[in-house]
């Protein structure tokens, strides 16, 4: 190919990818695999690569991160980027109506009501169609120039061809609640510090340095401004619908209200539904839709006279701290975990809170017998906020941390520059056990019907001693548990059996390797294909691989480094443990390539595990019914994709027919 071919190969590829981009990111309907997709990407980076000088701001090549920088350039935001005045109640919102009436001399307004989004504020420049960069709010003044951490986000159009001229548009990056949960298990799993919540791990992720780092988080954006002097728009929610004509991606809740009754109906009807949406809202943005009467209102020094936001109640409650339990992690770290009264908070019934750490305890001062105020944000377990001191009665106990590990007695040690003490004995029963909570989890080995009871009864009777024990349990001990019959034990010695074929990379993550999660995992077994070949990788070929840095090339080796290490391999292997992978075929070939399943209703196998099997055979999978989808497969009450699929003449397969379709190929 010579250059000139490779420029307008590179053109069209960049078009159809970024076309790609937008039907997955923001459309929600996707034309092709992911495998396909990948292929494209491919293809264009190898062009690049041969043709560096070829390589523009706008390609998705520039998507997958680059090279790490020292620390981010500071860039002055050409208009400040003010932060909003908050109200509480109706009233704080009725005198914002009334304030914005008397300051227009009676002439009255039409409002914008979009949801508050709980992420972090940032603006995109581009120039000629081009986004040139991309920074935080930062103070309102001055923020971080992100460009590389912000070109990862796939919903972020990297061109606008239909404007040249120079224009900005503000939004604000977050991370989905199930993204956030993923996240922070491969942080548990690799014994790194979760997040707080939503908030804080998409603050903590475009702050990475290394865009490789980012490309990994799971990211999104909704953009709520634009700033285009040329625009020729005079309503806000005029603007709201050229941003997503654009290809920006916008919040689909938005309202126009004519009064403030009708703002205020919105308010209310959010504040009950906002735990139904996969992302954390904090509030509702009310705005001024007319841009004239925005101009007339303008600014106080510190945010805009024309929006306001309204902040939902935060869901809190009180009750009482009954105990503080130490929990002992896989690599022996200790976290106190507050046991509390149990209490309804936002419908659900909650007895513990997390309380990270000793500091943490000591700075709140936070006493068993307290009555505390706590709080469920977008984390998985709540919060305490801070003790009721008015409640005390002079019974409480200060916590004080123990000498010793809680669970084996051993000695615990607190490295000076960790938050966390940690029980330095390698044969602590509680790291067995937690170990062994991770190898069977569902994005491991998936051993259905193994248990936190289950195992702990498994490792006081010593029948387990490590994972590769799993593997020749007898129906004979596992009757003889408490709780256990001749039918659950057979089941759970099936599901041990069907874990045996787990995908490598899964096998992999299962082992439990510190700083090797499930994304790791999968480019591990795809790059060495062999349990074998990985334990025999030198620290050299390790770092070789793109995503894995000197600490976790040294983390593997140091795990098959030892002995005992080695020899559990052996035996997971000699259990006939899936320990190796065939390259996989080109997916081009497969009998499903270019197909798209949708399963719907409860099928007799795990929904994960049917989407596995067409996935291996090269067939994409997707939630939601469109006309690009080519089966539905529904199981008992399928419901409302069922219904969709018909109207759209979409071929639907009840199970025995998929399975006659999965026979035939
Ligand atoms: C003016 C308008 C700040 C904001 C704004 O979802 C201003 O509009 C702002 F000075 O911070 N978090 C939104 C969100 C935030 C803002 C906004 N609109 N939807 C948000």
């Amino acid at each position: 190919m010579n250059r000139k071919q490779a420029e307008i190969r590179a053109g069209r590829l960049r078009r159809e990818i970024e076309r790609h981009n937008r039907l997955y990111y923001i459309e929600n309907q996707p034309e092709i695999s992911d495998y396909e997709y990948d292929q494209l990407l491919e293809e264009l980076m190898e062009i690049e690569k041969a043709f560096p000088d070829l390589v523009t701001p706008d390609s998705p090549s520039q998507r997958v991160g680059g090279a790490p920088l020292q620390g981010f350039q500071t860039v002055r935001h050409s208009i400040p980027m003010l932060s909003l005045g908050n109200t509480y109640s109706q009233e704080e919102l009725r005198e914002f109506a009334a304030r914005t009436e008397r300051f227009l001399k009676g002439e009255p307004s039409q409002f914008v009501a979009e949801l508050k989004i709980d992420g972090v504020a940032i603006s995109l420049r581009y120039e000629n169609g081009i986004l040139v960069q991309g920074a935080t709010r930062g103070d309102g003044t001055t923020g971080d120039d992100v460009t590389a951490n912000l070109r990862t986000i796939r919903s972020i159009p990297l061109r606008i061809p239909e404007i040249r001229r120079a224009i900005e548009a503000r939004g604000e990056v977050y991370m989905t609640r199930s993204g956030f949960e993923r996240v922070n298990r491969e942080r548990l799993a690799e014994e790194e510090e979760p997040f707080a919540n939503p908030r804080n791990a998409a603050a903590g992720s475009l702050k990475l340095l290394d865009s490789k780092l980012t490309v990994r988080r799971p990211l999104e954006v909704f953009i709520y401004d634009l700033a285009d002097k040329e625009s020729g728009l005079t309503l806000h929610h005029q603007k709201l619908g050229r941003l997503s004509e654009l290809g920006f991606r916008v919040n689909p809740y938005h309202r126009l209200c004519r009064g403030i009754d009708e703002v205020i109906g919105y308010c209310d009807e959010w504040a009950d539904k906002r735990g139904t949406l996969d992302y954390d809202t904090d509030g509702v943005v009310i705005k001024v839709d007319a841009v004239s009467q925005q101009e007339r209102l303008g600014f106080t020094a510190k945010s805009p006279r024309w929006a306001i936001s309204y902040k939902f109640p935060a869901i809190q409650a009180t009750t009482v701290l009954q105990e503080i339990r130490l929990q002992v992690g896989r690599t022996g770290a200790i976290t106190p975990v507050a046991v509390l009264k149990p209490v309804t908070l936002s419908g659900s019934t909650v007895s513990r809170a997390t309380l990270h750490n000793e500091d943490e305890i000591r700075r709140k001062d936070i006493r068993v017998g307290d009555t505390v105020l706590i709080e469920k944000g977008g984390e998985i377990i709540p919060k305490v906020v801070k003790v009721v001191t008015g409640r005390r009665t002079g019974k409480e106990s200060p916590f004080r941390m123990p000498s010793a590990c809680p669970v084996c007695g051993g000695k615990i040690e607190r490295p000076e520059d960790e938050a966390a003490w940690r029980c330095v004995n390698p044969f602590c029963p509680a790291q067995l056990q937690r170990t062994l909570e991770h190898f069977v989890s569902r994005g491991a080995m998936d051993i259905e019907g193994m248990g936190e009871a289950l195992i702990g009864q498994l490792v006081a009777k010593k029948m387990i001693r490590d994972y590769a024990d799993i593997f020749s349990l007898t129906k004979e001990q596992l009757v003889s548990l408490e709780r256990m019959g001749e039918k659950s034990s057979e089941n759970i010695l099936n599901s041990i059996e069907r874990s045996k074929n787990r995908p490598l990379s899964r096998v992999i993550f299962a082992l439990g390797i510190r700083h090797v999660g499930s994304k790791t995992a999968e480019t591990l077994a795809e790059t060495f294909h062999s349990l074998d070949d990985l334990s025999q990788a030198s620290l050299e070929e390790l770092e070789g691989i793109e995503e894995v840095g000197p600490v976790v090339a040294a983390s593997i080796r140091g795990f098959f480094d030892s002995a005992k290490n080695r020899e559990v391999m052996r035996r997971l292997k000699d259990a006939g443990v899936r320990t190796q992978e065939k390259r996989p075929a080109s997916r081009r070939e497969l009998p499903l390539s270019g197909k798209r399943f949708v399963f719907t209703g409860a099928l007799s196998l795990p929904r994960a595990e049917a989407e596995e099997k067409v996935k291996a055979l090269g067939a994409a999978t997707s939630s939601s019914v469109s006309k690009n989808t080519d089966y539905v497969v529904y199981g008992e009450s399928p419901g409302s994709k069922y219904q969709k699929a018909q109207e759209l003449g979409v071929k639907c397969l009840d199970e025995k027919e998929f399975m006659d379709l999965l026979r035939d190929l």
